[in-house]
């Protein structure tokens, strides 16, 4: 059970989300209702229907499983857009302030080019200003299961949104499934997302990895997704945690996806004990907040009491974030201010 006071603390709370992947983030509500303009043969919706009903991911491997189910509901650009705003307006609500969304272009055959499908999200995006209280930019994904040629294509197509939306385009994020393709041919494709001027989110130790692991660190990524195979405790080694620690390079952290997906034993056993103690740079996130139905205030609410951490502590730990995000100094000097703003409100208010 969820503490009340803790949970509407949580919720009301200006967040900061850094690591949530579009099409793992739509809810069961727009999942279902897209499907009906997807397309798909009735048999195949009554199969989504009961799936979407019965999802409950136990290993990665189920997870992505879902993943495939998804994309066969967002298949064109209309149901992009309407994927994207629903889950924009998902996190506003949920008191989302600043909103760093990730996805994977992808091109359907006869309904979709990747560009399209860029474009779909980025208009969303824009429509999305008029409407909530949030700022969002997009993250272009690379796919690792993919493969090579399709990140170099994915990269091309990111440099040419850049051009034309640099207020929103502001990243590069390296992921998919951990146990599938060999890290080292994407070095040269994300050597070049850097030299061409983005920022490199990328997921790294999610499953245990030394050789990779040390591979993406000599990349100098500005921030690691999960980063659960660090520690000697966690299938890593003492090198690889003290190389972590000392790089002091930010750590997104999805308590809930990785102790659904079994990647860490349970709450208590998760990497953000070791990360907040040593003062190590982290940032909490859904990761994919429809599939693991979870949202950023429920990640806040279940670290404070598995953690233990205050309100001030929470406060802290979210404010913190702005720091990690691939915004501009302006809009971060502007989020800073809205932080502060609140807290003062609720100290007047105690
Ligand atoms: C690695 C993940 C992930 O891009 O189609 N994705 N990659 N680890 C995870 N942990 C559970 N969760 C999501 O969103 C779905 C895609 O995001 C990546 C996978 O490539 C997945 O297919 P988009 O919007």
């Amino acid at each position: 059970m969820m503490n009340e006071g803790l949970l509407s603390f949580c919720e009301k709370l200006p967040k900061v989300e850094l690591h949530a992947h579009l099409n793992g983030s739509i809810s069961d509500e727009t999942l279902l209702e897209l499907s009906q303009a997807s397309g798909l043969p009735e048999e195949e919706l009554v199969e989504l229907h009961n799936i979407v009903k019965n999802m409950k991911c136990r290993s990665l491997k189920e997870c992505f499983k879902i993943f495939d189910i998804i994309h066969k509901v967002t298949v064109k650009p209309s149901i992009i857009r309407r994927a994207a705003m629903d889950v924009i307006k998902d996190f506003a609500n949920d008191g989302v302030v600043y909103l760093e969304l990730r996805s994977t272009p992808r091109r359907v055959e006869g309904s979709m080019t990747k560009k399209e499908y860029i474009n779909a999200v980025i208009d969303s995006i824009r429509e999305s200003r008029n409407i909530h209280p949030i700022i969002v930019k997009l993250i272009i994904s690379i796919d690792r299961k993919a493969g090579v040629l399709e990140a170099e294509e994915n990269l091309q197509l990111a440099i040419e949104a850049k051009e034309i939306h640099p207020d929103i385009v502001v990243g590069v994020d390296f992921s998919g499934n951990p146990a599938i393709g060999a890290f080292d041919g994407f070095i040269p494709v994300l050597e070049k997302a850097h030299k061409s001027g983005f920022p490199l989110a990328l997921h790294c130790a999610e499953v245990p990895s030394v050789e990779e692991t040390e591979n993406i660190l000599n990349l100098k990524p500005e921030r690691l997704g999960h980063g659960t195979c660090f520690h000697p405790d966690a299938g890593g080694t003492q090198e690889l945690w003290n190389a972590l620690i000392s790089a002091k390079i930010p750590v997104e952290l999805c308590l809930t996806s990785n102790v659904m997906t079994a990647t860490v034993k349970d709450y208590k056993n998760h990497h953000f004990d070791y990360l907040y103690k040593h003062g190590h740079p982290i940032v909490l996130g859904t990761d994919d907040k429809g599939v693991f139905s979870t949202s950023l205030s429920a990640e806040y609410c279940i670290a404070a009491k598995t953690f233990e951490l205050n309100n001030d502590q929470l406060w802290q730990l979210s404010y913190d974030s702005i720091n990690y995000a691939f915004a501009s100094d302006y809009e971060k000097e502007k989020l800073r201010e809205i932080f502060k703003e609140w807290k003062q409100k609720l100290l007047n208010t105690a």
